[in-house]
């Protein structure tokens, strides 16, 4: 009978979750008795609860982050209530800070701050040993990681070879943004290089080709950045893939050489911009050199395989829409191949709170606490900018619109896309499941909003990009015409735009 079960619920069953693997490899004795089981929040929290009863446990340990904390909540709250004999264990970040703040609080019997790799381990211990500390909150003392056993060995082959194996080299940021996590940390500690890198062996040679680094900047120590690089050009094959989180502004000579070693499809690096005005910067104590930034971008596009994606962040305190445009546009010019442009959120024990009163900031009380409004941007403003960013997703991120979306707002990105996010909305009143293919067939009706785009070059490279999504049948120019007839706002015109449309595509065809 197993005595304890670690759990938690993942954002998707793709990724494995590194932090649980850890409390199971450094539980001592108590490891036999031990299960560990994964769950998504797509689970209905009834059936994780059965789940979970039907290993009998003594303690139930769950992570809790961002993305469960309320489908955590509802299975805690059904378990709790079927079978009060259970002890329940919270930790994870989402429960790290305001950690009574939410009424989850008052279902569980425990909960652990912080990095609890050794003190689950002890709360466990005590707990079956009949020392169950009265306090409900429980401080995770201070960790060695040179102490720590390896967790890399609890990926069964099933991870190996369906999920996004993630590995840390180092855990920790020197830095202080202060919409961040990572800010609260003193700084960044490494794992022993030649350990780590055996355990990384180990995992290779059973199979592993995707590694996802969790470290929070894998350019912070040059030489230990090389090692790990070498280590994989060293076993590089066609199916190695590695993804880092990277500061674009300290890329030393050396690691641009090793850079260029990657071929294409091996390399995927996710790298923070958030934002380059220098006042907000200041504000928000984010350190960056904004021209090393973009030139180290440009490089990167220019001469490697490397898969670029950058983070913009918009809802800062001090940023206006304006603002923020410039920082897109600058972006947009260094041609990463994707921007992710997300809205600020309230983590818990972030310092950003600090700026609440001066910028009126305000957030959404539930998960993901997203910014709602601040003294510069109003709420209205804000869900254009996540209609943005939902539509910048669909069609430039997903790489699905690569030759035709340029040359409808390159000159003014920023601009132009707020422009046809207004138009798309205006025809779906969706942000989400619209099927590619209908996009393809809205898109071709876009030389309505930029009459003075070339619309027959428009339409052919919409027409080619829509030949490489392998999607069924061509792309219906009729369709678009019975929609623009049976349309009821003015007819004449709309018909006259089919036939163009439709002309249009005889001269492609
Ligand atoms: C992998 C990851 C993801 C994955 C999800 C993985 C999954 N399992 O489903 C993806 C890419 C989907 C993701 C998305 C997001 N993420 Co994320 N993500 C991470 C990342 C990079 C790694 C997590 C990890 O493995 N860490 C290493 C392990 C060792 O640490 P750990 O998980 O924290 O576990 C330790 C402790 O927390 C504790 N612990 C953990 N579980 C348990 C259980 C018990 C019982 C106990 C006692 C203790 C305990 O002990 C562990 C060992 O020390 C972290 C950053 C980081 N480096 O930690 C951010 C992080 C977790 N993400 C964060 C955020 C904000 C997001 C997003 C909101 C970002 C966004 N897009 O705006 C989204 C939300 C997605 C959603 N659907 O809502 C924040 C977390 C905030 C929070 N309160 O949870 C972090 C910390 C980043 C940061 N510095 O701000 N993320
Ligand atoms: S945003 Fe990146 S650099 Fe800044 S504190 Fe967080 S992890 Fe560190």
């Amino acid at each position: 009978m197993k005595k304890i079960l670690l759990a938690t619920l993942n954002a998707k069953y793709i990724h494995a979750n590194l932090g649980l693997r850890y409390l199971y490899a450094n539980l001592e004795d108590l490891q036999p008795h031990t299960q560990l089981k994964e769950f998504t929040i797509k689970t209905r929290a009834i059936d994780i609860v059965e789940n979970i009863l039907e290993t009998k446990p003594a303690i139930v340990g769950f992570g809790v982050y961002i993305w469960n904390i309320e489908e955590t909540f509802a299975v805690v709250a059904q378990l709790k209530t079927v079978a009060p004999e259970i002890k329940i264990i919270l930790g994870g970040p989402e429960v790290s800070y305001e950690s009574q703040a939410h009424p989850i609080a008052n279902h569980v019997d425990y909960i652990v701050i912080g990095a609890a790799d050794k003190s689950f381990y002890q709360l466990c211990k005590d707990i079956l040993n009949s020392r169950a500390p009265v306090n409900q909150i429980i401080n995770s003392k201070p960790l060695k990681l040179n102490e720590l056993k390896y967790p890399y060995e609890y990926y069964t082959n099933e991870d190996l070879a369906n999920r996004l194996i993630y590995v840390e080299a180092s855990r920790g940021c020197p830095f202080k943004c202060e919409f961040c996590l990572s800010a609260l940390d003193k700084t960044s500690y490494p794992f022993d290089l030649d350990e780590f890198l055996q355990q990384m062996d180990n995992l290779y040679q059973r199979g592993a080709r995707h590694f996802k680094f969790v470290d929070r900047t894998f350019n912070l120590k040059i030489n230990t950045t090389l090692q790990i690089l070498d280590f994989f050009l060293e076993r590089l094959d066609d199916k190695l893939f590695l993804h880092f989180e990277v500061i674009p502004d300290h890329l030393p000579e050396k690691l641009k050489d090793k850079l260029k070693a990657f071929p294409l499809g091996s390399l995927q690096f996710e790298i923070g911009i958030q934002t380059f005005n220098q006042q907000v910067q200041t504000l928000i104590s984010r350190k960056q050199n904004n021209d090393k930034s973009k030139a180290n971008l440009v490089w990167l596009r220019e001469n490697t395989n490397a898969h670029i994606h950058a983070d913009l962040i918009f809802g800062l305190p001090g940023e206006k829409l304006e603002t923020f445009a410039n920082s897109f546009d600058e972006l947009y010019a260094c041609h990463p191949h994707e921007i992710q442009l997300g809205i600020l959120k309230r983590l818990k024990g972030s310092p950003i709170i600090r700026h609440t009163d001066d910028y009126n900031l305000k957030f959404n009380p539930l998960p993901p606490y997203n910014i709602l409004s601040n003294s510069s941007v109003d709420f209205i403003t804000m869900q254009r900018v996540n209609r943005f960013a939902r539509y910048w997703d669909m069609l430039a991120n997903s790489g699905r619109f690569k030759l035709s979306l340029p040359l409808l707002i390159e000159d003014n990105p920023f601009d132009r896309f707020m422009m046809l996010t207004e138009w798309l909305f205006q025809q779906t009143q969706q942000t989400h499941q619209i099927n590619l293919k209908r996009l393809f067939e809205l898109l071709l009706n876009v030389s309505d909003l930029f009459p003075e785009i070339d619309s027959l070059k428009f339409i052919e490279l919409l027409q080619q990009d829509y030949e490489k999504t392998k999607l069924k049948g061509r792309l219906q120019i009729s369709t678009v015409a019975n929609k623009l007839d049976s349309s009821n706002s003015d007819q004449a015109s709309n018909k006259s735009h089919a036939n163009r449309a439709t002309r249009q595509m005889r001269h492609i065809g």
